[in-house]
C-alpha cells in the first residue's frame, strides 16, 4: 500500500443487530479526504468524456502491464554491512540510514552486462503483457538515463557507462508495446533538498526542495518526456512534501507528450487519470475513475537476494482475472538484478501466465467489469456490443455437481461454450438465473473459461442477500457501492442494536464519526437477530 495512503485509512468489519426482517438495502458511505486543493494545469481539463475515452483507450484494453524497479539498490540487494536491512529493497539507503556518499559507491558495482532490453520486452509479451513502466528514477535519486543536470546517473556514475532507457524503449518501439516512465519527482536522497520519508539522515540531503524540483525534476522529467519518443505513461510517486506550487512545476510538462496517461500520485491537488492501489485489489473498482492494481511477485519491488516469497502462478492469473473483473488494470513488477537479469522465478510466472493468455487472453483484453455483484465460483468480465453481449465466466471454483448456476441472467442465451475448446456447453433457464452444464473436470485448473453469448441489452436481476439458518444476514463490500483501500488489517467492531418493526425494505447507513473524519473501508457487516 502507499505510504501517503497509510496515514489516512482506517479499517472496519462492522457488526449490526437488529431483530428481524424480511429484505434490507444497504448503502454503504465511505467518505474522502475533505476537499482537495484545485490543481490548475491539468492539460486535459476540457476534455470531453469521449475524448478522454479515446484518449485512455489503448490502456483499458491492455489490462496488464510489466512494473520493473530497476537501479543501484540491486547492488546490495538487501544487505548493507553484512546484516540484512527490513524492508522493500530499493528502501535499502533509508532503511540502513545509509551516507549519501556511502551509497554511491554501489554504483560502481552496477554493471549490467547481461541486459538485453529486447528479451525483457519480448517476455512481457509473452506474458500478455500490452505495456511496460519503469523505474527512470527511483527515490534513491538514481537516473537510468543520461542526465545532463547530474553526474548521478548510469552513464556518469557506473562503470556500464551506458543509457538504460534508450534500447528499452527501441525494443517496445520494435515489439509494439508501449512504454512508460517511473519518476520520483518529490522523494530523493542523494540530491539536496530532495524530500525523504522519516527525514534526511545526512546533511548532504540537506537543502531546498523548491531548487531540487527547479534544478534536478523539472529538467529530468523534460529530459524523459523528450529523448526516447512516443511515451505512454508518466507515473509520478510518492508525493512527499508536495505543494501545489511545487506539483505546477512539474505538472505542464506532461504537455510535451500529448495524450499521456498520468497517475494520481504526483501531489498538490492532481488526481491524474488513474487511481494506483498498491499490493492490494479493491473489493470493487472504483466509481468513475480509471485504476490500476501495482503488485510485486515477491514481497519487494527492488531486487532482493533472499526474498523468495513469490505468489504462485494460479494467484497471479486470478489476481489478474480478479481485477478486469472490476475494471482495472494489473501493473505487475519484476525487479531485475545488478547483471541486468530478470529473477528466474519471475520469468517462470510470466511464462506460465502468458500459456494462460494465449488461451484466454481474450476473456481479458477489451473487457469492462462484471456485471454481476458476486459470483460464488469465480470472477465475470464482459463485452458489450449493440445487440448483446459476451460474458465471460472465469470458474475458479469448478462445481461438483457439474451446474454451474449464473444467478440472476435472465437474457436469452445464444451460445455457451468453453473458451479453450469451443465445445458447445448445455443451459437451462431456471428461476434462480441460467444453469449452464459443465463437463466433470476443468480445462484449466487455475481458470477455466466459459462463454456466454446473450441477446438483447443485460438482464440481471440483482439478487439480495437472504438470512441464513440463524437468521444472519452477510452483506459483503462487494455488494456495496464504491469501496477502496487496503483489505489486509481488519478488526470486527461491534455497532449497535436496532429495532426494524415492519417488514420491507431498510436503509442502512454507516458513516465515520466526524470529528474522525477519515475513510472507512469496510468488508462486510453482519446483521443478527437479536435472542
Ligand atoms: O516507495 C515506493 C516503492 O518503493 C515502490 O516504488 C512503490 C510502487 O508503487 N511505490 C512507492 C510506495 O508507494
Amino acid at each position: 500500500m502507499a505510504l501517503f495512503e497509510q496515514a489516512y485509512c482506517r479499517h472496519v468489519d462492522s457488526t449490526f443487530r437488529a431483530a428481524g426482517f424480511l429484505r434490507l438495502l444497504l448503502l454503504l458511505i465511505i467518505c474522502g479526504l475533505p476537499g482537495t486543493i484545485e490543481a490548475s494545469s491539468w492539460p486535459y481539463q476540457d476534455e470531453t468524456p469521449a475524448q478522454r475515452d479515446a484518449r485512455m483507450a489503448w490502456w483499458r484494453q491492455a489490462r496488464f502491464g510489466m512494473f520493473i524497479h530497476w537501479g543501484v539498490y540491486a547492488v546490495p540487494a538487501g544487505t548493507y554491512k553484512g546484516k540484512r536491512i527490513n524492508g522493500i529493497g530499493e528502501w535499502i539507503m533509508n532503511q540502513g540510514k545509509i551516507p549519501v556518499a556511502e551509497y554511491k559507491r554501489f554504483a560502481k558495482q552496477f554493471n549490467p552486462v547481461k541486459y538485453d532490453p529486447d528479451a525483457w520486452v519480448r517476455l512481457a509479451k509473452e506474458a500478455g503483457m500490452k505495456y511496460i513502466v519503469i523505474t527512470s528514477k527511483h527515490h534513491d535519486g538514481f537516473a537510468l538515463f543520461d542526465s545532463n543536470v547530474t553526474d548521478w546517473d548510469v552513464v556518469d556514475a557506473t562503470p556500464y557507462g551506458k543509457d538504460l532507457l534508450k534500447p528499452l524503449a527501441e525494443a517496445c518501439q520494435k515489439h509494439g508495446v508501449k512504454l512508460g516512465f517511473y519518476y520520483s519527482q518529490a522523494q530523493d536522497w542523494c540530491h539536496p533538498g530532495g524530500a525523504a520519508v522519516g527525514g534526511h539522515w545526512d546533511n548532504a540531503q540537506d537543502g531546498s526542495m523548491d531548487e531540487y524540483i527547479q534544478n534536478i525534476a523539472v529538467p529530468q522529467v523534460k529530459e524523459i518526456l523528450t529523448h526516447y519518443g512516443d511515451l505512454a505513461v508518466l507515473w509520478w510517486d510518492t508525493p512527499q512534501n508536495m505543494t501545489v506550487e511545487r506539483a505546477n512545476m512539474l505538472q505542464p510538462l506532461i504537455n510535451l507528450q500529448p495524450g499521456i496517461i498520468t497517475n494520481n500520485r504526483l501531489g498538490g491537488g492532481y488526481q491524474g487519470d488513474t487511481e494506483t492501489p498498491e499490493q492490494h485489489i479493491p473489493a470493487t473498482g472504483y466509481k468513475d475513475r480509471d485504476w490500476e492494481t501495482c503488485m510485486t511477485m515477491n514481497d519487494t519491488w527492488g531486487f532482493k537476494s533472499y526474498d523468495n516469497n513469490w505468489k504462485s502462478t494460479e494467484t497471479l492469473i486470478r489476481n489478474l482475472v480478479d481485477i478486469a473483473s472490476k475494471g482495472g488494470n494489473y501493473l505487475l513488477n519484476v525487479g531485475p538484478t545488478a547483471e541486468g537479469e530478470i529473477p528466474q522465478p519471475s520469468i517462470e510466472r510470466l511464462q506460465e501466465i502468458g500459456r494462460w493468455m494465449k488461451v484466454y487472453g481474450n476473456s481479458i483484453y477489451e473487457t469492462t467489469a462484471s456485471p454481476f455483484t458476486r459470483l460464488p465460483w469465480g470472477r465475470c468480465t464482459k463485452k458489450m456490443f449493440i445487440n448483446g453481449a459476451t460474458l465471460y465466466l472465469h470458474v475458479f471454483d469448478w462445481p461438483q455437481d457439474g451446474k454451474l448456476l449464473v444467478p440472476g441472467l435472465k437474457n436469452q442465451i445464444q451460445q455457451a461454450y468453453l473458451m479453450a475448446n469451443l465445445k458447445t456447453l448445455k443451459i437451462s433457464s431456471e428461476p434462480q438465473g441460467v444453469v449452464v452444464q459443465l463437463p466433470k473436470q476443468p480445462l484449466d485448473e487455475i481458470d477455466t473459461v466459459v462463454v456466454l453469448k446473450v441477446a438483447g441489452p443485460l438482464d440481471i436481476e440483482k439478487v439480495l442477500p437472504t438470512q441464513d439458518a440463524k437468521g444472519a444476514v452477510l452483506l459483503l463490500a462487494e455488494m456495496a457501492d464504491t469501496s477502496t483501500g487496503d483489505y489486509s488489517q481488519f478488526k470486527t467492531v461491534t455497532l449497535d442494536q436496532t429495532k426494524l418493526l415492519d417488514p420491507g425494505e431498510h436503509k442502512l447507513q454507516i458513516k465515520p464519526r466526524k470529528e474522525r473524519w477519515q475513510p472507512v473501508n469496510v468488508r462486510s457487516i453482519t446483521l443478527e437477530p437479536v435472542q
